[in-house]
């Protein structure tokens, strides 16, 4: 997290805000649902990116979307979820940032999601900007024109 004056801040690029791609929970392709129901559990976020092999970005994964797809008449099939691979349930349509991108970008892309995934110029998966970030730099904002 970096610390600016607000003209300063509008300058930054989404690369340098971003939570790096290390520190991201993610699932790959090939994957089943049992694990990234795994991966979701235990990091306790709602949806986390699918990548492959080459972190390259394939779509997003989340609770909601898992437990829609073994959602039965009558129960839960939970034992349908070694056998369904992510790929079938992901979401695919989903915003993307260059990490070169200015952060004012990424400020409007996260009012309707709580993350956007963050490539560089290859197509290689950099890290997610995120709504927590956007909110620490507003709550310094604020500070610095109320002293
Ligand atoms: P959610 O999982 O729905 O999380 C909403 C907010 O709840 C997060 O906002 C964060 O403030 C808090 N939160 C949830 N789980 C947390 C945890 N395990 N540790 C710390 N705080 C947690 P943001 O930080 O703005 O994240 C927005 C969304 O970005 C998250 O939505 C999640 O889908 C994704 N995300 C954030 N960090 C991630 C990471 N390291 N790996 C994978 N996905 C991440």
């Amino acid at each position: 997290m970096i610390s600016l004056q607000s003209d300063e801040l509008l300058e930054t690029t989404v690369g340098q805000h971003m939570i790096e791609a290390d520190k991201v929970a993610h699932v790959q392709v090939g994957n089943n649902l049992e694990h990234a129901l795994l991966v979701l559990t235990k990091s306790g976020y709602t949806a986390i990116p699918v990548l492959d092999a080459s972190f390259r970005l394939h779509g997003l994964i989340g609770t909601n979307m898992i437990m829609d797809k073994i959602f039965g008449l009558e129960r839960i099939e939970f034992e349908k979820l070694e056998d369904i691979h992510v790929e079938e349930v992901m979401l695919t349509d989903i915003p993307r940032l260059n990490i070169s991108e200015p952060i004012l970008k990424g400020f409007g892309m996260v009012i309707n999601h709580a993350f956007i995934c963050c490539e560089n110029d290859e197509g290689v998966f950099e890290g997610i900007f995120t709504r927590r970030v956007v909110l620490k730099q507003f709550n310094k904002y604020i500070r610095t024109l109320n002293k």
